[in-house]
Formats: C-alpha cells, sequence, structure tokens
C-alpha cells in the first residue's frame, strides 16, 4: 500500500489518507469512564452514553485490523504510589472517589487495577501498542512520539473519550507536533452532548484548524480501497 493516497470524506474538507503512514489511535475505552462504580460515575457522569459508542469503535478498530494499519490503544492512569499525579489532578473535580481511592472495581485509574482496564469488547490484540498516560493527554509524559517515530506514522485517525477532555487534548498535541488529524464522529463521545458538538466544530473550524472529522462508515469505506 505503500505510497498511495486515498480521499476520505471529511469535514470540513477530503482527508487525503496515506495508508502507509496512518494509524488509529482509540483514547481511553476504559471501565472507569464507562462503567457504572467508575471514576466517570464518580463525577456525576451518566456513563450510558459512552457504552452506545462501542459499537462503531469496535467496527473501526476491526476495519484498521482488516486493512493491516496499526491501532493505538491508551488508557489514562496512574502509579501505585501516585507519584505521577500531581496533587492539582487528584483534588480536581470533587468527585465522590478521586484517582487512586478503592471503588468498586479497584483503586481508581491505577495500573493494573480491574476499573482501569479496557473495555473487554474493545481489547488490544497482540501486537497493538498501549500506551499508559499520566495525562489527559497521550504525548505527555509517554513514548508516543518515538513510536509514532520509529514507524513512520504522520496521520492518525482518533477515537475514544471523552471527546472534548483527552481526545482533544491528545488532537491539539498531535496536530502541533505535524500530525494530520482525523476524528472519527461516532467512535467519540462525550457526558455531554453539547461538549461534543463544540469540540467537533471547533477542530475542524478555519479550515481544519486542529484536524477533520469523519463518519465511521466513511473512514471504513476508504480504509477498503486501500
Ligand atoms: C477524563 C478522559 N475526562 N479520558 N478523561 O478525565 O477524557
Amino acid at each position: 500500500m505503500t505510497g498511495i493516497t486515498i480521499d476520505i470524506t471529511a469535514e470540513p474538507f477530503v482527508f487525503p489518507a496515506r495508508p502507509a503512514e496512518l494509524a488509529l489511535i482509540v483514547i481511553d475505552m476504559q471501565r472507569d469512564f464507562a462503567e457504572p462504580g467508575g471514576f466517570g460515575a464518580s463525577l456525576g457522569n451518566d456513563v450510558s452514553r459512552i457504552t452506545k459508542i462501542v459499537p462503531d469503535v469496535k467496527r473501526l478498530i476491526q476495519g484498521f485490523r482488516d486493512a493491516g494499519l496499526p491501532v493505538i490503544h491508551t488508557m489514562e492512569c496512574h502509579r501505585p504510589d501516585l507519584s505521577d499525579l500531581p496533587p492539582a489532578k487528584r483534588n480536581r473535580g470533587n468527585p465522590s472517589l478521586k484517582i487512586g481511592d478503592l471503588g468498586p472495581m479497584g483503586r481508581v485509574l491505577i495500573t493494573g487495577e480491574p476499573g482501569t482496564a479496557i473495555l473487554p469488547e474493545l481489547a488490544p490484540i497482540a501486537g497493538e501498542i498501549v500506551i499508559e498516560k499520566p495525562g489527559k493527554g497521550a504525548f505527555y509524559a509517554t513514548e508516543l512520539g518515538d513510536l509514532l517515530k520509529e514507524r513512520g506514522i504522520t496521520q492518525l485517525v482518533f477515537a475514544g473519550v471523552t471527546t472534548e477532555v483527552c481526545v482533544q487534548t491528545t488532537m491539539r498535541e498531535a496536530n502541533d507536533r505535524g500530525y494530520e488529524c482525523l476524528l472519527a464522529e461516532e467512535a467519540t463521545e462525550s457526558y455531554f452532548p453539547e461538549f461534543k458538538a463544540a469540540a467537533i466544530a471547533m477542530i475542524r473550524a478555519q479550515g481544519a484548524i486542529v484536524g477533520w472529522t469523519a463518519h465511521v462508515d466513511d473512514i471504513l469505506e476508504g480504509l477498503a480501497h486501500a
């Protein structure tokens, strides 16, 4: 597939995908954001909004796997001793369960705990990169940038949660580092529909100032022609 370009129908205009340089990055599809008893729920959010996108995230992942293109997963999580968790982050939001506290799914957003795991339906398969990230952005304090460079990846398709927090932060980090970014609209979600809509509008405004957005069907259609 090296060298070819595939036009993916997108907003604000066609996304010129180069399959040899393209990867999918699935942000934080973790039990702690999607299941009752987790971090998202402890902040008072309706987590059922997150589980509704699982089928679309799943078929996007499958499309990349079928095309032989890389799938990268991220997990927001911290070391058990909390040495990578600044007090400013731990104390934010006044949740009933803070990061590191023991909840029904183990310690909240701590590496290796049951609630920190990626949803089983979307679990990484052998060979896929999993980035454990202490921040909202996936480039901060992780090896992501080096791993992408080693593989010659210059374009990223984004899925995951939440649209306006970890997804948008990572897209902005990637955009500033020179990556062309495309957000899969049905494969991302927020606890707040108005924030998702605003994030999508902001990303593609001003001639794709942060990146493009596209429907999952259009991305899959493009991959099928790769
Ligand atoms: C949040 C995330 N919202 N993955 N994390 O705290 O968006």
